[in-house]
């Protein structure tokens, strides 16, 4: 609706690497290519014919035709923080079932980084087809994925990105620097409305370093720094309900009388502030002392918008996984999979709350929540 999929094409090239294992063999893979092409329905079997040179690790790794038919996947969630993780995980599960044709391993990491890159190598050593990581934070991704790479196992990412090795596939997940520039372009649009000449703003961060937490931070202080907004304070609750809560608490005792705008980066977090703003006597929501903005848009989330708590709620949609398998496929059946596959988002408000605005220069639309919306949510 107001932001168009955006798809960046591989080069050629990486069709000849995907077939030859993963994208970082490329040099024995362009060699092997024409070999690798005749081949194209079981890409791993063409892997071992056109590169003998390979390592051994790479021949381990069993053929999914094999396996009685079964693909075998690898994931690794980030962890249980959210309604938002909790529909993501559903939603891969439904996707990456037995009946589906799949032999899914899953893990749930827990919000702790270095168990995140014990289950991937754990997913190397049990030699699946696929490894799908939603990775937990941007950085300090390089080694393990050039094991994957070594081991000849295709890695796609889900969700958030990872900023610092291109040594996976594809991404499918949502542009959080344009959730961040939206929620903040509304702001504006909003407050001019309503007359609201000061914005004194309180940012409840998410995990930080996750790529969500930086794109919506991000997004939001580029446009306060352009309008000239005061940003009291910002500080991580983690993603979850208690860390909000947490973070409230104390911005409510240090920042008493000075905030009329608190951003949650997502839904769980606005829910725990908004318990600690209810118990320091603090009004929020449309016509009350500070204006909520939340990421996320989860069913509880909008329920929240409808009962004129949340004031506006900048979705992030959870539900990738079909997409992923679309990834997945192509590169089972030989094909060039697109190495970015962003998943479209919607705004919501109440329809006292909508106004135009833009972002970069795109006019957005927001919808209106109803009952119907909200039945029809994640
Ligand atoms: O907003 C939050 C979750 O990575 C986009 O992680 C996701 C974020 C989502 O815990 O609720």
């Amino acid at each position: 609706m107001k932001k168009k999929l955006i798809s960046v094409l591989l080069a050629g090239c990486m069709t000849a690497a995907l077939l030859a294992g993963c994208g970082g063999a490329a040099p024995a893979a362009e060699a092997a290519a024409p070999a690798a092409e005749e081949a194209t329905e079981e890409a791993a079997p063409a892997a071992e014919e056109a590169a003998p040179a390979e390592e051994a690790a790479a021949e381990e790794a069993p053929a999914a035709a094999d396996e009685g038919g079964l693909i075998k996947v690898g994931f690794a969630q980030v962890g249980h923080e959210s309604d938002w993780r909790t529909a993501s995980t559903k939603s891969c599960q439904d996707v990456f079932s037995e009946a589906n044709g799949y032999d899914l391993s899953f893990v749930d990491c827990d919000n702790d980084e270095a168990a995140q890159k014990e289950a991937v190598r754990s997913f190397i050593e049990q030699g699946v087809d696929y490894i799908i990581i939603d990775p937990i934070i941007a950085t300090g991704w390089d080694t393990v994925l050039t094991e994957c790479d070594d081991a000849g196992i295709p890695v796609i990412v889900i969700d958030r990105t990872i900023d610092d090795s291109d040594k996976y596939v594809s991404w499918v997940g949502s542009d959080f620097l344009t959730e961040g520039k939206a929620a903040a372009e509304w702001l504006k649009a909003y407050a001019d409305a309503q007359g609201i000449k000061e914005i004194n703003a309180l940012i409840i961060q998410g995990t930080i370093g996750s790529s969500a937490q930086i794109g919506r931070t991000d997004g939001f202080n580029e446009i306060a720094k352009r309008e000239g907004w005061t940003v009291l304070d910002q500080q991580t609750g983690d993603f979850t309900e208690a860390g909000g809560q947490e973070v409230m608490e104390s911005f409510c005792k240090s920042y008493e009388g000075k905030f009329n705008v608190v951003v949650c980066e997502n839904d769980n977090e606005a829910f725990g502030a908004m318990t600690a703003m209810d118990n320091a006597g603090v009004s929020y929501g449309p016509g009350n002392d500070v204006i909520l903005i939340s990421y996320d848009a989860c069913t509880a989330g909008l329920e929240d918008v409808k009962a004129g708590k949340i004031t506006a709620d900048f979705e992030c949609n959870p539900l990738a996984a079909p997409t992923v398998e679309g990834v997945l496929q192509t590169l089972q059946s030989g094909g060039t999979p697109e190495k970015e596959i962003l998943v479209p988002d919607n705004w919501y408000a109440l329809a006292d709350q909508i106004v135009d605005f833009s972002v970069d220069g795109n006019p957005q639309s927001m919808i209106e929540v109803t009952d119907e919306v909200i039945e029809a949510q994640y």
